[in-house]
């Protein structure tokens, strides 16, 4: 068949099919689908979530300069970098969480990088509370019961938790996971996460600390202790037990 044949029959069975769809639907149907399928097309598969507190709402212990260049670049630009390295293998997955499950040593560095900056910014800034008067701010119910199962006590929990923090060499995250039932404190480097198939442990994120010196250091310099002793303060503990007794 020559193409000019082809490119005929083509044309008239698409000519054919959007004259049917349109006895079918109406043209105005046919243009609220287009203006639709325009729309999907032109939304990015990633968005900078809002914050949901102001930037010196967590004063005195976060500061309000930190967490705006944190949120409004530094998680910015991973939300970008993202929306310009399209994948067709991860953009249409139903959420960030799922995404990363799948990431593993032979994703793309920009991918794997931006996409772990992306999701734990994300649950890091919902794991955070203001607390202006600088309450007590201890776990209750069930995140509580299983911290004291888990670690004998909470101030053991502090106390490993600290450590394994401090001790991150270079940039990275500290978590609390739950693993198979079992709550465990592990450490991830640079973007990385514990849903993601790589070396170390693997588990459910219940909190989230960022300790890359962005995340400090205009207001506690080198002194990354100070500012994880600051850190308990602000733990939104409500959502770590929600992320602990949801699936
Ligand atoms: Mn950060």
């Amino acid at each position: 068949m020559s193409d000019n044949r082809r490119d005929f029959l083509k044309k008239g069975t698409l000519l054919g099919l959007s004259g049917l769809a349109s006895t079918l639907l109406g043209k105005d149907k046919i243009d609220k689908l287009e203006e639709m399928s325009n729309q999907l097309e032109n939304t990015p598969a990633f968005a900078l979530p809002k914050l949901p507190y102001a930037y010196d709402a967590l004063e005195p212990y976060f500061d309000k300069q930190t967490m705006e260049i944190h949120h409004t670049k530094h998680h910015a630009a991973y939300v970008n970098k993202l929306n310009e390295t399209p994948s067709t293998n991860i953009d249409y997955m139903s959420n960030d969480e799922v995404k990363c499950t799948h990431i593993d040593k032979y994703w793309s560095a920009v991918i794997r990088n931006n996409l772990g900056g992306h999701y734990n910014h994300s649950l890091f800034w919902t794991l955070l509370k203001p607390n202006p008067k600088g309450e007590a701010n201890l776990p209750s119910g069930k995140i509580a019961e299983a911290i004291n199962k888990d670690f004998k006590s909470f101030e053991e929990f502090k106390k490993e938790f600290a450590e394994k923090s401090t001790k991150i060499f270079g940039s990275g995250w500290c978590w609390l996971i739950k693993q198979e039932g079992k709550l465990k404190i592990v450490t991830t480097p640079n973007q990385d996460n514990p849903l993601m198939k790589l070396e170390g442990e693997r588990g459910k994120p219940v909190l989230a600390l960022d300790v890359w010196e962005h995340a400090y250091y205009l207001k506690y310099q080198n002194k990354r202790a100070d500012y994880i002793n600051n850190w308990w303060n602000i733990i939104n503990w409500d959502q770590a037990e929600k992320l602990y007794t949801t699936k």
